[in-house]
């Protein structure tokens, strides 16, 4: 199994693409998980990797995803689960665990828990499993400035996160696209092999441009693809616009 960073290098080299589908895919229930994966099959050359979250894990579970998980190692898209974690690390563990040997390759966690006994332990699941961790650094909504741009000690809360990614060898980042200086601060904290993720193109107003000029590396982009009449179309207009892959 490839390292997340790889990985993601490798298929943004192929597809000539950013983009990390969010498959939120709302709707019954019941149509969900084949409407994801047949989204999977529609974009898997002009993508870089799949993000899922609640809208699937809720009620369809690990298990249930199955033909999601099948589809996305089949195209060779890492499929990542947006937990933002955030707990004690044998509550971490169990979690990270199941979707790790149910075919996720990555998970999105919350370094607010600290290192010893939150953190630490997720970290070494994570690497025995050769699984990526994520940590959130800075969030796209308005009230993220609350939390995680509060001060503390006289600085930023999301630099002492990124200082952590970076000290506790985490993959990468997510780091919001409507604050391109913030992923300037946190992209210059972080070590040349960790990732920046950066959400919050689109659909809330962030500027995918911008961002991979203040040094994301990929975009998370759910709802402007997922909500659009033709995905295809609109993946391969974003590509185009970042300067990529424009077929
Ligand atoms: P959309 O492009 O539809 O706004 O979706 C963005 C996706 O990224 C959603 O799955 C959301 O939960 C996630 N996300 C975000 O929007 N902002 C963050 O700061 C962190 C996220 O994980």
């Amino acid at each position: 199994m490839k390292l997340l960073g790889d990985w993601l290098e490798s298929n943004s080299r192929k597809s000539g693409s950013k983009i990390i589908l969010a498959a939120d895919v709302g709707g019954p229930f019941e149509t969900r998980v084949g409407a994801a994966a047949s989204l999977v099959s529609a974009l898997q050359e002009r993508i870089v990797a799949v993000k899922v979250n609640w809208h699937l894990l809720l009620p369809h579970g690990v298990l249930g995803l199955r033909e999601l998980v099948v589809r996305c190692s089949d195209a060779g898209l890492p499929l990542i689960a947006d937990m933002k974690l955030n707990d004690i690390g044998a509550t971490n563990v169990e979690a990270a665990g199941t979707l790790f040997s149910n075919g996720f390759d990555a998970i999105i966690a919350n370094p607010f828990v600290g290192y010893r006994g939150g953190m630490e332990d997720l970290l070494s699941k994570s690497r025995e499993m050769r699984k990526g961790v994520i940590l959130l650094v800075y969030m796209s909504h308005a009230g993220a400035r609350e939390g995680y741009g509060l001060k503390v000690g006289g600085e930023p809360l999301y630099l002492g996160f990124a200082r952590r990614t970076r000290r506790w060898g985490a993959d990468g980042a997510v780091v919001s696209s409507k604050s391109p200086s913030i992923i300037r601060e946190v992209r210059s904290i972080l070590g040349r092999e960790q990732v920046i993720l950066s959400p919050g193109v689109g659909f809330q107003g962030g500027d995918g441009r911008k961002a991979l000029t203040a040094g994301a590396d990929y975009l998370i982009v759910g709802r402007s693809i997922v909500g659009s009449r033709d995905p295809v179309k609109a993946v391969d207009a974003m590509n185009r616009e970042l300067g990529n892959r424009g077929s």
